[in-house]
């Protein structure tokens, strides 16, 4: 008789996010707190400012999570955090798990005063920031994390994006907080392991997760995964680790890096770009690379 073949689960069973939410087809945001919430287990609480997951969540009292959420105002993530950490220790709860759970718009820009001061006091909170690369709850507006090149709204096409996007983990990496990481939807259990380490790590934790939004990025939904693969595998953006402020650690290391156009053609927020355009963005993804390699080699 023929054995059969058993396959192994390699993410945590338990899911703390059901169905009926409210987030578009192929929505990243969405696949990032699922896994986020496999790692963090029931005894969490989030805190979430205005972006698109204060209504993929649902309509009160309605709510696809199995978690409290405090839906606090835009620019405050971090410091609502803070404050709900110390009112659960102040009622004897040192257990719960708080989590700032914001968008790049809410972190990189607005929200990023509210974070350097809890980083700074090394608040015992975990930062998560999906980002989507673009204000994608208000219509697509450019954010410090929109990428050189990109389309968006406010940057349409002859006035595309000259600026390069805001390097948020070094800043962070500037606080001297125990824990920094970024982290795919495209690599789900390199995701929830980052999540279950930050989980047991005392002080401000932050991390980086990229999640592609196809309606922002004019890409199909059904390639969410792949841009989330490819995106690493071209060195966009590697994932990486940064232990107490020094210790850099290079957690998919790439045999061979990938170019970046079959990335760009795939989503239409790029369609515009010449062949110059694309190639002066490569040089910028190489440097940037080498220099997070020399950081990754030097530190170890
Ligand atoms: C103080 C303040 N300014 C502006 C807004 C309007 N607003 C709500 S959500 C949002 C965009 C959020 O962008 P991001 O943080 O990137 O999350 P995303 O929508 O992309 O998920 C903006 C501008 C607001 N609610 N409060
Ligand atoms: S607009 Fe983008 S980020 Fe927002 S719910 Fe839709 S796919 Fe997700
Ligand atoms: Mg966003």
């Amino acid at each position: 008789m023929k054995k059969e073949k058993k396959m192994k689960l390699s993410l945590p069973e338990q899911e703390l996010m059901n169905s009926g939410h409210l987030a578009c087809q192929g929505c990243g945001a969405t696949l990032a707190m699922r896994f986020a919430l496999k790692a963090l287990g029931q005894k969490t609480a989030l805190c979430i400012p205005a972006c698109c997951w204060s209504v993929i969540d649902g309509p009160f009292p309605y709510s696809s999570l199995d978690v409290p959420i405090f839906h606090c105002a835009f620019e405050t993530a971090a410091v609502s955090a803070s404050g709900l950490k110390a009112g659960l220790e102040m009622v004897g709860d040192t257990e719960t798990t708080v989590v700032a759970w914001a968008g790049d718009g809410g972190t990189f820009d607005i929200g990023i005063q509210a974070l350097s001061g809890t980083a700074e006091r090394n608040d015992d909170i975990m930062y998560i920031c999906y980002d989507n690369e673009a204000y994608m709850n208000t219509g697509i507006q450019r954010s410090s994390a929109t990428p050189y090149g990109a389309w968006t709204t406010t940057t349409p096409v002859k006035h595309f994006k000259s600026r390069p996007k805001k390097d948020m983990v070094a800043i962070m990496a500037a606080h001297y907080i125990p824990y920094i990481a970024t982290a795919s939807v495209g690599y789900p259990e390199d995701l929830v392991r980052k999540v279950k380490k930050a989980k047991e790590i005392k002080g401000t934790k932050f991390l980086h997760i990229y999640a592609p939004c196809p309606v922002g990025w004019k890409c199909r939904p059904e390639d969410t995964i792949k841009l989330s693969r490819m995106v690493v595998q071209n060195a966009i953006f590697p994932l990486y680790e940064i232990e107490d402020s020094d210790k850099y650690t290079l957690n998919i290391k790439l045999r061979e890096k990938k170019p970046i156009n079959d990335y760009l053609k795939i989503q239409g927020r790029f369609r515009h770009l010449t062949e110059k355009e694309i190639a002066f963005m490569q040089g910028e993804v190489d440097k940037k690379w080498e220099k997070l390699l020399k950081l990754v080699n030097s530190k170890q």
